[in-house]
């Protein structure tokens, strides 16, 4: 009996590693932070015309969510317009297809403000964990800076430095930026957020530039994801490996005692 408890005991053991093994932590959160203000219409209508082929894209990690957090500026009447986790291409693309674009005042958008939002994920149904996190941040204007007062005025209370902490202390998040014409200030904040946070940096000079870039960050975004996978998959193999080679000898061991049992009540 007690050997028989023991077996049943480790066929449990053994078919919960394969179970783990299986189910390993594969997968991908991606959040679009877009700016939604005016002068975006035209970058907006050209990611709506390649949405199906951007969320294919990203759709390469078979565990893959995607949320947005829409921006524009602290005074305008909607700052932040979000969209929850999903992975579900067609409300994705219901969700991308319904942006709109409006307001903005002066020329630097809340940057920071939307992509602290977006870290914090409660406004978007929270990152899971032991997946890979990435935030595409896709806009043509600087982020307010700590201090601005802004026309109309506002309170901005934030630097790029809280961003990039907040970033790396949820993983971290990536962030890869797609920066959209010629503003200098944009290009090298944008390009800090990238740098500060291990994402990638892409410029589009025109909106027709636009998606292709998107594409190139996902199928960066996707390259990562997938090392990661590999990586935790492989551990889950050695993990499985042990476990088979103790049940295995395990059963060795039972097997010489029943036939040293049997042997020695012949006699
Ligand atoms: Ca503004």
């Amino acid at each position: 009996m007690k050997i028989g408890s023991k077996i049943i005991l480790l066929s449990l053991v053994i078919g919960a590693m394969f179970f783990f093994a299986g189910e390993a932590l594969a997968g991908l959160d991606l959040i679009f932070v877009i700016d939604l203000t005016g002068s975006m219409w035209d970058d907006i209508d050209e990611v709506k015309s390649q949405a199906s082929a951007i969320v294919d894209e990203v759709a390469e990690v078979s565990g893959y969510r995607i949320a947005i957090v829409g921006y524009r500026d602290l005074p305008d009447p909607v700052t932040f317009e979000d969209f929850p986790f999903s992975r579900d291409k067609e409300e994705i693309l219901e969700n991308i297809n319904s942006l709109t674009t409006s307001g903005g005042g002066d020329i630097p958008e809340a940057v920071y403000e939307a992509l602290l939002r977006a870290i914090n994920t409660e406004a978007i149904g929270n990152w899971r964990d032991g997946v890979s996190k990435a935030i595409i941040l896709m806009g043509d204007a600087p982020p307010h800076e700590k201090g601005d007062i802004g026309s109309p005025p506002a309170d901005y209370k934030y630097t790029l430095e809280d961003v990039a902490r907040a970033a790396y202390e949820v993983d971290p998040a990536n962030i890869y930026s797609v920066m959209i014409g010629d503003n200098s200030d944009a290009a090298e904040k944008f390009e800090e957020l990238a740098d500060e946070t291990d994402g990638s940096f892409f410029s589009a000079a025109e909106a027709e530039d636009v998606p292709e870039k998107i594409i190139a960050a996902a199928k960066e975004i996707v390259e990562e994801a997938e090392k990661r996978e590999k990586e935790e998959t492989d551990w889950n193999k050695i993990i499985l490996y042990i476990v088979i080679g103790l049940a295995v000898s395990f059963l060795v061991v039972i097997a010489i005692v029943v036939a040293i049992i049997i042997i020695v009540k012949k006699k």
